[in-house]
């Protein structure tokens, strides 16, 4: 019998169809802290249940980064590689677990200060090899990327930019009654956000580059989602980086976002009250309107809110902006992974 002289279409030559929820080849996500760690927890595990060769890249916010005690401490990039790393202590959500804090004990019994933001022993050493790494020249990208073969959190983690910003925040000092700007890190982790706030300003951002590999992420992306961090401190001080939000703009994915406060309040965190400062009402609605959709230049083309939230649907809709309601708590990986999904088809 002579061999057949048709041979059927290759199928290198169609894109596989994805079946729902399958995610795409291509994944970046803009991440802030722990909201953001846990939200890209719940896309792995959408990756590991679907055994899609899907690759993630995570932009992480830098404006939360301080010195302190002549160390660079990273907040939203180390949390999001202990996190991933399976390093991180997760009852607090951020430093390391089975941490002791001697060096934090005698920092205080020499009345150094800060006393207030806590280093723990672990977690000191990755800011010293961090900080010996930056004043051996080398940029904060390569620092992460050095940091992460030890901890190997399975997704490509880019600092937003590798020039210094940090994000101030113009307070009513409540000793002094006078307004300041402090740190972020000084207005939640001394003041808790319980003290008056009248601006959130990103110092260094008009001289910022995006760092290496950033816009190609964005660019590249099949789709781009935007976990439920804050709205203003953590991804909006991603967007405030020269070049971003235009990368955004300009990018064929689709970019999806999951609201971080659910009902009127924040899951987590500070967005309650940082959202006041800047005007945006304090709802899944608002935050969505604040973004913008993008076809009126602005970042989004889909919003999954929480089922308590189902009613603003229709004004999220009216907005321009593709909407569903999913439940939104993250009680556990796969309840993640369930509205990762969500996001995904939202983008289809
Ligand atoms: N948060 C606190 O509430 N108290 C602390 O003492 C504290 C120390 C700290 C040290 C390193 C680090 O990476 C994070 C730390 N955080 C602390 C959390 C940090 O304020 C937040 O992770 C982000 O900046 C907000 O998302």
């Amino acid at each position: 019998m002579s061999d057949s002289p048709v041979t059927p279409p290759s199928d290198a030559a169609r894109p596989p169809l994805l079946p729902p929820g399958h995610p795409p080849a291509r994944l970046t996500v803009l991440s802030g802290g722990v909201g953001g760690a846990r939200f890209i927890q719940g896309l792995l595990r959408l990756i590991e249940r679907t055994g899609s060769d899907t690759t993630v890249t995570v932009i992480a916010n830098t404006g939360d980064d301080i010195w302190v005690h002549g160390l660079k401490v990273c907040p939203d990039l180390d949390t999001v590689m202990y996190t991933l790393g399976d390093g991180i202590d997760t009852e607090r959500g951020w430093g390391r677990r089975e941490e002791t804090w001697n060096a934090k004990e005698e920092l205080a019994a020499y009345g150094v200060e800060p006393t207030w933001f806590g280093l723990g022993d672990r977690d000191i050493a990755t800011h010293l090899v961090r900080t010996q790494m930056l004043e051996a020249g080398y940029p904060l990208s390569a620092v992460t990327a050095a940091l992460c073969k030890r901890w190997e959190p399975g997704v490509e983690l880019l600092p937003m930019t590798d020039d210094r910003v940090e994000t101030h925040v113009v307070i009513d000092d409540p000793e002094t009654g006078e307004r300041r700007a402090v740190h972020f890190q000084e207005y939640w982790v001394r003041h808790h956000a319980e003290v008056a706030a009248h601006a959130v300003v990103p110092i260094g951002m008009d001289a910022a580059k995006p760092g290496p590999g950033v816009l190609e992420a964005i660019r590249d992306a099949d789709v781009v989602l935007v976990p439920p961090s804050n709205p203003v401190v953590s991804v909006g001080t991603i967007l405030a980086v020269p070049g971003i939000r235009e990368a955004l703009a300009a990018t064929a994915a689709p970019v999806v976002g999951v609201s971080g406060i659910i009902g009127a309040d924040h899951v987590h965190g500070m967005a309650r009250q940082l959202l006041g400062v800047i005007g945006v009402e304090v709802s899944a609605a608002g935050v969505a309107e604040h973004y913008g959709a993008r076809s009126s230049a602005g970042l989004l083309d889909g919003w999954l809110v929480d089922t308590v939230d189902g009613g603003s649907v229709s004004r999220i809709e009216a907005a321009g902006i593709r909407s569903r309601a999913v439940p939104l708590w993250m009680t556990d990986h796969d309840a993640t992974a369930d509205m990762v999904a969500a996001a995904l088809e939202l983008a289809r």
